[in-house]
């Protein structure tokens, strides 16, 4: 199989109104005040920073918004430029790892990515790390807020049929994402991805056999069917106590350790190739903790170790 990339590339996605609480536009900077570049850089990757999208230079339409999904206009519009950054981003063959930004972001990320994959007839998996299961559509959802249907959006759900022209658009089968963290559902969501073939595991599968058992199993789906892997973090999948820095926390998350284990093994899987780091609120967090917390997680993710393990527990290549 092919070796594994040695360059990442960085994109600032500030955008916020797909959340109802505001502050997630200071996510990228909070997390290269955390030192993502020096961190990735002392992993031996040469990293280059795109800086961030800028608003002010998004193109907005004027078309009449689907009803239930607020912020349409201007979702569709950093959708959009997302995704074409994506797709480039991909194509240079560099990993690219999306700074956010609430996670609306990932409809443009993995459209983009995905679009690149499809080109190269591989299928691409989605790892959604995550309280929630961000599978609403406007027919489903209470809030409105857009960051909630991400996923269905990707899996090619209705609702939000003209949000991406379809040139730049590349839906996943339900059966290519995996939700891992869930304690938030909506009823109509949870019906709706009951009829669908997503893989899911949630806080208390998690809690009876152990996060290493049940990413074991997501990464071997994965790798039978010679797929690569996009992992879209949101912050709310850890647990407050590590991760207070976010609009919609849950109790009863991912601990510490969980998360770690999760990254390491992806590590060890060889089979990651891009990362959404979504849903980081600057104006909540306590003194960088969060932050911190998930540039440290990244380091696990790109090879980090505590202690050099000559043979990875799980390798699949
Ligand atoms: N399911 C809720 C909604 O659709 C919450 C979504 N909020 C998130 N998702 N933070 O990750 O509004
Ligand atoms: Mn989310
Ligand atoms: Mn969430």
């Amino acid at each position: 199989t092919d070796s594994y990339p040695k360059d990442i590339a960085l994109l600032g996605v500030p955008i916020e109104v797909g959340a109802s609480q505001k502050g997630a536009l200071m996510g990228p900077a909070a997390l290269r005040t955390a030192g993502i570049v020096p961190l990735l850089e002392s992993l031996d990757f040469s990293v280059t920073d795109h800086g961030d999208i800028l608003r002010r230079e998004l193109t907005f339409t004027d078309e009449a918004p689907p009803p239930n999904a607020k912020h349409y206009r201007e979702i569709k519009a950093w959708t959009g430029e997302t995704a074409q950054r994506a797709y480039a981003m991909a194509k240079s063959g560099a990993i690219p790892v999306f700074l956010g930004g609430d996670h609306s972001l990932s409809m443009g990320s993995v459209s983009g990515v995905a679009r690149h994959w499809h080109a190269q007839g591989r299928e691409l998996f989605v790892l959604w790390l995550d309280a929630h299961a961000d599978y609403n559509t406007p027919a489903t959802t209470i809030t409105g807020n857009m960051h909630g249907m991400s996923g269905a959006f990707l899996c090619g759900e209705p609702g939000l049929d003209d949000l991406l022209p379809r040139a730049l658009r590349s839906p996943i089968a339900p059966r290519q994402l995996g939700l891992l963290g869930l304690r938030s559902v909506d009823r109509l969501e949870k019906e709706l991805l009951g009829q669908r073939d997503v893989w899911i595991a949630d806080m208390r599968r998690i809690d009876e056999f152990g996060v290493g058992v049940l990413i074991r199993e997501f990464i071997e789906r994965v790798s039978a069917r010679n797929g690569v892997l996009h992992v879209s973090l949101d912050v709310d999948f850890l647990d407050p106590v590590s991760a207070p820095g976010v609009g919609t926390t849950v109790s009863g998350g991912a601990t510490y350790r969980e998360a770690h284990l999760v990254m390491e093994m992806l590590q060890d899987s060889g089979l990651v190739r891009s990362l959404d780091l979504v849903e980081l609120n600057p104006f909540l967090d306590n003194r960088g903790l969060s932050a911190r917390t998930v540039v440290e997680l990244v380091g696990s993710l790109f090879g980090q170790q505590i202690h050099d393990r000559p043979t990875p527990s799980n390798a699949v290549v």
